[in-house]
């Protein structure tokens, strides 16, 4: 099983490595998309399972140095976005490094070098350092500019989180920067995690991820054409948001407090919505056209988890790859955690960080409090009773 990330509606980026094995591709490969729990339903929101219709590889794959290790998923029907299921946003400036900054990885790989994997979503904090940085040149020479580095002392992905997410927070949105690579073990002192570096690949991306937008091109790609010199107002009015999802209520979106009705969708801080999104289903009609615009709503970041490719090409298709789809949390206010939530029946060994159901959490010992404030089991429907 690997991760991968939600680009759009269509597509999941993930790891070669996940797909191809000793030169052979795997036939088939399943998706999973808004899964949190492997082994019980306790999601709020069904996941979705996607069959994938075609595997886009890198063709400069280089199995045995583990360079180019990204490969696209074409999903064979479109992603329903809602709460727990947004794609994640593609970074914008190619020349930007990342370092020092601290960015999430999540998945479902084992807790331990060798050690056994997560039944539920684990995320954890490390640190983009430089190639030159000990932690990456010492154990892996010059790793070039199609791989990065990440280091936090003590935590770390680890095998089966491959293909997955490594995220950063950037214009209040969660931008998915790297793919989970490999690494001398995990979490091993002064040795880095290893992760494609998304903004190498970011021309191929948008190539061929491009009829999965909702409006048909990129919103994240500034336009060739150059913006017109007399742009017309932006209201603070209503937000066309439906190519997202209908979703009716209150909503955080990308941290902007709004309320919506059907996916319309207007800001109750007076901020102007959509220009604030940056038009993540088109434009309005009146409305000039923005250069650069990044995507979604709600900031979502998907953590698929995939399985390994199939070595033999047998005639029958395996039950392959699995790609959950998980919220990365969405807001970064410090807050009280929430009330303790018993999650035992679920699994009594939790012990750490979560996002469960798409909500930070942390846990000891099966009993967990939300790290937003937000009553866990409340939003989970106590699933282990009050
Ligand atoms: C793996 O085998 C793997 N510590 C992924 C990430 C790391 C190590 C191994 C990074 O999938």
């Amino acid at each position: 099983m690997c991760g991968g990330t939600l680009i759009n509606r269509k597509y999941v980026m993930t790891a070669m490595h996940c797909v191809k094995s000793s030169g052979v591709t795997a036939r088939s490969a399943l998706v999973k998309i808004g899964e949190f729990s492997l082994n019980s339903a306790i999601e709020t929101i069904p996941q979705q399972n996607i069959p994938v219709a075609q595997i886009i590889e890198r063709d400069d794959y280089d199995e045995s140095r583990i360079n180019n290790d990204i490969a696209l998923l074409r999903l064979s029907t479109d992603v329903v976005f809602n709460d727990n299921v947004v794609p994640a946003c593609l970074p914008t400036d190619p020349n930007q490094q990342y370092v020092g900054q601290q960015a999430i990885v999540s998945g479902w790989g084992t807790t331990s070098s060798g050690g056994s994997t997560s039944n539920l979503l684990k995320e954890t904090t490390v640190k983009i350092v430089a190639n030159s940085d000990s932690t990456c040149l010492g154990p892996y020479g010059n790793i070039g500019s199609t791989r990065m580095c990440a280091y936090t002392a003590g935590t770390d992905s680890c095998q089966g989180d491959s293909g997955g997410p490594l995220v950063l927070k950037e214009d209040g949105r969660y931008t998915v920067v790297g793919v989970v690579s490999y690494g001398n073990g995990c979490a091993r002192a002064n040795n880095a995690g290893v992760y494609a570096r998304v903004t190498n690949y970011l021309s191929w991306i948008n190539e061929n991820v491009a009829d999965g937008w909702c409006s048909g091109t990129n919103p994240t790609v500034a336009p060739t054409t150059a913006a017109p010199t007399t742009a017309a107002p932006t209201t603070g009015g209503a937000c066309d948001l439906t190519c997202i999802g209908d979703f009716t209520g209150n909503y955080l979106l990308n941290g902007l407090p709004a309320t919506c009705n059907l996916g319309i969708c207007s800001s109750t801080d007076g901020t102007d919505l959509c220009s604030a999104l940056r038009f993540p289903c088109g434009t309005p009609t009146t409305a000039a056209p923005t250069t650069a615009a990044p995507t979604t709503a709600a900031p979502t970041t998907a953590a698929p988890t995939t399985a390994p490719p199939t070595t033999a090409p047998p005639t029958t298709a395996p039950p392959t790859t699995a790609a959950p789809t998980t919220a990365v949390p969405t807001s970064a206010a410090p807050v009280k955690p929430g009330k303790l939530c018993n999650l035992r029946c679920v699994n009594r060994n939790l012990n750490g960080n979560y996002l469960i159901n798409g909500i930070p959490a942390i846990c000891r010992r099966g009993r967990c409090r939300a790290t937003d404030g937000s009553h866990l089991c409340k939003q989970l429907g106590f699933p282990c009773r009050r």
